[in-house]
């Protein structure tokens, strides 16, 4: 098992002209507004409040980026550190449109071209598996996922679902893993396999 040691808050960007290259393996997670994103680092990085969270939608306004640091439970190697990447949620429309537009341009360029990025981690609400919205992250992130990119679909609020539910889910997605930050359902991992992923390891 891999445990999380250490993180903090790094910096916050509007685009990907302003990221500054921290050259260390970047993880993505993107979702809809709202599905648990900022909770979830939170979660994996065992770190409450480093990624602010709300229930207002829309609380995630720019690209921040996190250092991790990580041990192996077992052994002596040196430590290993990731870089997760916080972003705004898409699908919320409470924001001008002006400024909508804006946002999807830097996040389309910054998830297509930020060279860094080894794992899109897609959260998606485990009560609406199936949207089309969601369908589509999966189709145009694979759209220009490059060969050393990985993608992990994570369910959600896995805490809501009743068991017949959650079987649902897994006979969808057999490949995906349902997670909750409430109860800590499958937190540990979730953990293990961003980081083995995002190192390349399987
Ligand atoms: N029941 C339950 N609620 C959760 C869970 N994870 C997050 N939430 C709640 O869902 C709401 C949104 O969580 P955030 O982590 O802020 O979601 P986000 O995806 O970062 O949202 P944006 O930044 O607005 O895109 C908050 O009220 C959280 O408390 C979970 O595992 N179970
Ligand atoms: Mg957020």
């Amino acid at each position: 098992m891999i445990r999380a040691v250490g993180a903090k808050f790094i910096t916050s960007s509007a685009n990907i002209s302003q990221a500054p290259d921290f050259a260390s393996s970047e993880i993505v997670f993107l979702g809809r507004s709202n599905v648990g994103k900022s909770s979830l680092i939170n979660a994996i990085a065992n770190h409450n409040g480093l990624a602010k969270s709300s229930s207002t939608p829309g609380k995630t306004r720019l690209i921040n980026f996190f250092e991790i640091e990580l041990m192996e439970d077992d052994d002596t190697k040196d430590k290993l550190k990731v870089m997760f990447v916080d972003l705004p949620g898409f699908g919320y429309a409470k924001v001008a449109k002006t400024m909508h537009e804006e946002w999807k341009k830097s996040l389309d360029e910054f998830l297509k071209f930020r060279s860094n990025i080894k794992l899109f981690v897609h959260l998606i609400d485990a009560r609406h598996f199936d949207l089309d919205i969601d369908t589509n992250v999966n189709s145009y992130i694979n759209s220009f996922l490059r060969a050393d990119q990985k993608v992990l679909n994570l369910y959600t609020k896995a805490d809501k679902l009743n068991q017949s539910s959650r079987s649902a889910v897994m006979k969808f997605d057999p490949k995906g893993i349902l997670v909750s930050t409430l109860n800590k359902n499958n937190i540990d991992k979730a953990r293990d396999k961003i980081i083995n992923l995002a190192l390349g390891r399987e």
